[in-house]
């Protein structure tokens, strides 16, 4: 019988635990989160008496194609933060920045029998990631939150963080590959996405807005997050408000609006990415309302007059960007996100494409409310 592929991987993680420099007596280990793209366990020790647990978690790399460049952009960051939070005497530190556990040699990965490389962390407690945000207060808070990370990596020293993945928002290279996909359609799959199809073909030159505004030098490149979806950025349980940007693994130079657009796209929306009643999904103009007034608080100071232009074209841009690469993962045969269903990216693109037309029918309103937040 094979051995269904978290096991095998717990085991695999089984076998190197005692390479990270963790003190204690193992008790626990089990599969832990919703991400889509890597693989995370959750351990609980005994150190002494008290019970303290990590998160490890198996590189996905056949996204991350050099998991060590990978490693040391996020040590870098990760360091940065907690640096600036040490200096300024901001407290329950531990909580807002990721602590890497480094192997007992010094290396922030411990590598396993199969090759698969694995980082460890401080496991973040009384804290949790929601698909969702619950009310504008929430996404004030999430907007804050990304905010204040750009902020705090605004003044990062030293060479340019390794680009994790080439191209990831460059909305031209995802056509190319589209249009390739299309072409090869090797899963029989285009028919069955036609009207997804159409939708994106006659969006495609608007889409490119966002990456040449970049390479025409009209906007700046930052260091930005590249993936703050809401459920990577951990509240906390007692209601302390946004405690931590996790998920540090695409954290290289980008633009700032790709992760505005990506925190628009999650955070105001009513319904999860995959929801298949495409009635819920609606953008909601109060969260985003809310969401901008939170990341302004933070952001104001250092976006320039062209980024603020495009506040409401890239909320629609990210949220195009992540419907072609679903339509283009589910034409490509499912390869790249973890699905729990056979049409699950068809899904997830649907409802993006869904998204948009819900924005698109709220233009002015979105329009309004950045013109009267971003007044100087
Ligand atoms: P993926 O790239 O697969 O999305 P993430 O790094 O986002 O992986 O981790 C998956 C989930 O695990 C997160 O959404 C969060 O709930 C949880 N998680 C990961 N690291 C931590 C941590 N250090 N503390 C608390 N929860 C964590
Ligand atoms: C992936 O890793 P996770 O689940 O936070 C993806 C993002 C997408 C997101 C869509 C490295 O994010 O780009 O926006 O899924 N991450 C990578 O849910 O491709
Ligand atoms: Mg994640």
């Amino acid at each position: 019988m094979a051995i269904p592929a978290e096991r095998g991987k717990i085991s695999l993680l089984e076998e190197i635990i005692p390479q990270f420099a963790i003190y204690g007596e193992l008790e626990n280990l089990k599969p832990f989160g919703k991400g889509h793209i890597n693989d995370t366990f959750l351990s609980t020790w005994n150190q002494a008496g008290a019970r303290v647990r990590y998160t490890h978690q198996r590189i996905n790399d056949h996204v991350f194609a050099k998991p060590d460049e990978v490693m040391d952009n996020i040590l870098r960051v990760a360091n940065h933060i907690a640096k600036k939070l040490s200096d300024q005497e901001i407290p329950d530190r531990s909580r807002r920045a990721l602590t890497v556990i480094l192997s007992r040699d010094g290396k922030p990965w411990v590598k396993d029998a199969d090759g698969g490389w694995w980082r460890s962390y401080c496991f973040i407690e009384n804290a949790h990631a929601r698909e969702l945000a619950e009310s504008p207060e929430e996404a004030k808070l999430l907007g804050q939150s990304a905010g204040l990370f750009q902020k705090q990596l605004a003044d990062l020293g030293g060479p340019r963080l390794f680009e994790a993945i080439p191209n990831f928002h460059n909305m031209e290279t995802r056509y190319t590959r589209f249009h390739e996909a299309l072409d090869k359609d090797e899963h029989k799959r285009a028919k069955t996405s036609e009207k997804e199809t159409a939708f994106l073909l006659e969006n495609e030159k608007r889409g490119g807005v966002l990456i040449r505004s970049m390479r025409e030098g009209r906007i700046p490149e930052r260091i930005c997050h590249n993936d703050t979806k809401m459920n990577n950025i951990l509240l906390d349980d007692a209601g302390g408000g946004s405690l931590c940007v996790i998920d540090l693994d695409t954290v290289m130079p980008g633009s700032s609006l790709f992760d505005w657009g990506d925190l628009v796209r999650t955070v105001t929306t009513r319904a999860e990415e995959d929801e298949r009643d495409l009635s819920k999904v609606i953008f909601d103009t109060a969260y985003f309302r809310a969401l901008l007034e939170g990341y302004l608080s933070e952001a104001r100071d250092f976006l320039i007059p062209e980024e603020l232009k495009l506040l409401v074209e890239a909320g629609r841009n990210i949220t195009q960007i992540m419907g072609l690469r679903f339509l283009t993962d589910y034409l490509e045969g499912d390869h790249y996100y973890h699905i729990a269903r056979p049409d699950h990216n068809l899904d997830r693109c649907r409802n993006q494409l869904a998204l948009i037309h819900s924005m698109d029918n709220q233009w002015d309103e979105a329009e309004r409310i950045v013109k009267e937040l971003t007044i100087a």
